[in-house]
């Protein structure tokens, strides 16, 4: 801030907004504590902070809809249709009550009566954060029949709060720009948004929330918009999770219950396939490393189905064999969302989404106690159905034993037990390490011609991998290239028990990149190896371990010019450049297989760290991730049609 700017707010505001201008400065030294980071997923975050307020005052019952708008310069605006802030003077301050929440950090709770609020959430900063942040920021506030407004500039008021005239409608409008000294990345991504907006509609049952993007226009010359409203919350977000899976049971299991004064919300239904997908939330935060109610969730499931089961005699078959059934087995096909408030959340974990507060537990794992046995009692063709699937997981597993073994034992030594396929690098630095999954016998060759024979690791892979998605879990581990995988990486799996736990200690690469053609078959078995990773080895994933390869799609050449290119933009720069918009004289190579390129050129265009571009698969919003990968590798051949259509770019489908 400048000396001139300091003096003038001194002079509007007096000595007391000094402490208010120090705390939004502390925003701006280290944003990245106060929003994670500032990139990509800051930017966004900005937006549901803001969002986050509304979605409180929807929830207190003064408001049902929510539009956020992404407009032409990457602005954004959000309104709603509550109460509006109030403007009246805070006494404490000594000016508008409007203007304290906008600039006093933390703030915004202030004339907050009880209630859960979802802004005081994973970073939960709140909007003076937002406004600290922002290169401009503008509030309107339609309250007591009047219209007031204020603007700021990096959270720095520009005029008092006014009052513009009168209004019939209420309610609150935020308008801000991101700062682009401050944010990396300053576009906004339409799908990331809506998919965020679509997950808050299912979980508030009533409030409807719209998104526009007034960026770019259709045909029709309307903007691209959408609108996401649920009349019944979790049990409309259950099967649309599952929209492409067969379900096993007619009905979605729902409970809605309060225990010890948490509030505890769980739609779950069983599908005909061998995933375990639990998604839960606490006050509208993925917690996507799980924690208390999760616990309490399994705990409360497995006791529930296993006393059904042991009541009605549906176990002897189990017994006799002497095949014990373990926790895995009364997940196997489930699909379920849990998503409870808590007064004081108590976020732990590497990325702060595992729930600590140990007295949730008991809450949640009652109350699915309670409402599942009256749900297996009232229906009894369900239950059995439901316990008939449990008992064939424990036998499956059972008998894949032999399997689950193999990839079990000790990670191997170095040389002795990798996969004759795999092409090892010297160095034993996983830092340093990459693995390079490469389509085909002869891309592979190639490739570890060319590679860095220090860094970089060649496994090839043999046509298409198994498609998991529909495979039974003991065939995933059977097969030939997936053990390859296991036992290349150093990843082992976990005890019996616990079936999914991985085991990263030993893992030999920190980059695990896929490599295939830049074709329809190599965009499919890209998908196949994201879809494994998702389902078997998300820690990978999260980890930030994964990345695609982006090999180039054409080789331009005039005389002894020679340029790749990576799409058809680059491709017309370059005849612009040297053909003066005439194709005359240059020759276009089309790469459709890594194997048309020789080691130089597959090292210098996508292996070589130095010019390569690599793609990092991150999972952006674990339900979408979901439902994209079961639609895209499941049955029905429609939606996959639909999705890949309208997904060209093929491998940003890492949701
Ligand atoms: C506190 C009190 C009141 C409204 C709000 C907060 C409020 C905040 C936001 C943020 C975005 N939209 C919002 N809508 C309302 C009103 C208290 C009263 O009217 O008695």
């Amino acid at each position: 801030m400048t000396e001139e700017q300091m003096n003038n707010n001194n002079e509007q505001y007096g000595a007391s907004s000094i402490q208010v201008l120090e705390g939004l400065e502390a925003v701006r030294k280290r944003p990245a504590m106060y929003i994670g980071d500032v990139g990509f997923k800051g930017l966004h975050h900005l937006v549901y902070e803001v969002v986050d307020n509304s979605i409180d005052e929807a929830l207190a019952g003064y408001c049902d809809t929510i539009e956020v708008t992404i407009n032409e310069d990457n602005s954004i605006t959000v309104a709603d249709n509550g109460r509006g802030i109030p403007v009246d003077i805070h006494e404490k301050e000594g000016k508008s009550a409007l203007e304290v929440v906008m600039t006093v950090l933390h703030a915004g709770g202030k004339f907050d009566k009880g209630s859960y609020k979802v802004s005081g959430g994973l970073h939960g900063v709140g909007v003076s954060c937002v406004n600290a942040l922002s290169s401009f920021m503008r509030v309107e506030v339609a309250r007591n029949k009047q219209l007031y407004v204020q603007e700021y500039s990096i959270g720095r008021p520009q005029f008092d709060v006014k009052m513009l005239g009168d209004t019939n409608s209420q309610g609150t409008k935020v308008t801000f720009l991101p700062d682009k000294t401050i944010f990396n990345e300053t576009v906004y991504k339409y799908d990331v948004l809506a998919n965020r907006l679509r997950e808050l509609a299912f979980l508030n049952a009533g409030i409807k929330l719209m998104l526009t993007d007034k960026r770019e226009t259709s045909e029709d010359g309307n903007f691209k918009q959408e609108t996401f409203y649920s009349k019944e919350g979790l049990k409309e977000f259950v099967s649309y999770i599952d929209e492409s899976r067969e379900s096993l049971i007619d009905n979605v299991i729902h409970i809605s219950t309060e225990k010890n004064g948490t509030p505890v919300e769980i739609a779950m239904i069983y599908n005909t396939s061998y995933n375990e997908n639990i998604h839960s939330y606490v006050n509208n935060i993925n917690t996507i490393e799980g924690g208390t109610h999760l616990t309490g969730f399994r705990r409360g499931l497995t006791r529930t189905l296993k006393k059904y089961a042991e009541d009605n005699k549906l176990l002897e078959k189990l017994e006799k064999q002497k095949i014990e059934i373990s926790g895995d087995d009364f997940r196997e096909g489930l699909t379920a969302v849990i998503s409870i408030k808590v007064a004081e959340p108590q976020f732990e974990g590497q990325t702060k989404t595992k729930l600590g507060n140990s007295e949730v537990m008991g809450s949640v794992d009652m109350a699915v106690g309670e409402a599942l046995s009256n749900y297996l009692e009232e229906n009894p063709k369900d239950a059995r159905t439901i316990v008939d699937k449990v008992v064939l997981a424990a036998t499956a597993r059972h008998a894949a034993r032999k399997a689950r073994e193999l990839v079990q034992r000790k990670s191997p030594l170095s040389g002795g037990g990798l996969p004759g396929k795999l092409a090892d690098c010297s160095s034993k630095d996983p830092d340093k390490c990459e693995l390079f999954l490469v389509e085909g016998d002869s891309a592979g060759g190639t490739a570890k011609q060319g590679r860095s024979r220090e860094y970089q690791a060649i496994l090839p892979l043999r046509g298409k991998i198994l498609n998991v998605e529909k495979a039974m879990p003991h065939k995933v581990l059977e097969s030939e290239e997936i053990k390859n995988i296991y036992t290349a990486m150093g990843v082992t799996i976990g005890t019996e028990e616990d079936s999914k736990a991985l085991n990263l200690s030993k893992l030999r690469y920190k980059k695990i990149i896929i490599m295939t053609d830049a074709d329809v078959d190599g965009a499919h078995i890209a998908t196949l190896l994201m879809t494994f990773f998702f389902r078997h080895m998300k820690e990978i994933i999260e980890q930030g371990y994964l990345y695609i390869a982006t090999p180039p799609l054409y080789l331009m050449k005039k005389g002894k010019i020679e340029e790749y290119c990576w799409d058809d933009q680059q491709r017309q720069s370059f005849i612009d450049r040297h053909g003066g918009g005439s194709e005359a004289g240059i020759s276009i190579q089309r790469y459709k297989g890594l194997g048309e390129m020789n080691e130089t050129q597959l090292w210098d265009t996508t292996m070589n760290p130095a010019n390569r571009t690599l793609r990092q698969v991150t999972i952006d919003n674990a339900a979408t991730a979901d439902h994209v990968f079961s639609m895209l590798m499941g049955d029905d051949v429609a939606p996959r049609r639909q999705f890949i259509e309208q997904n060209a770019t093929y491998a940003n489908i890492d949701a």
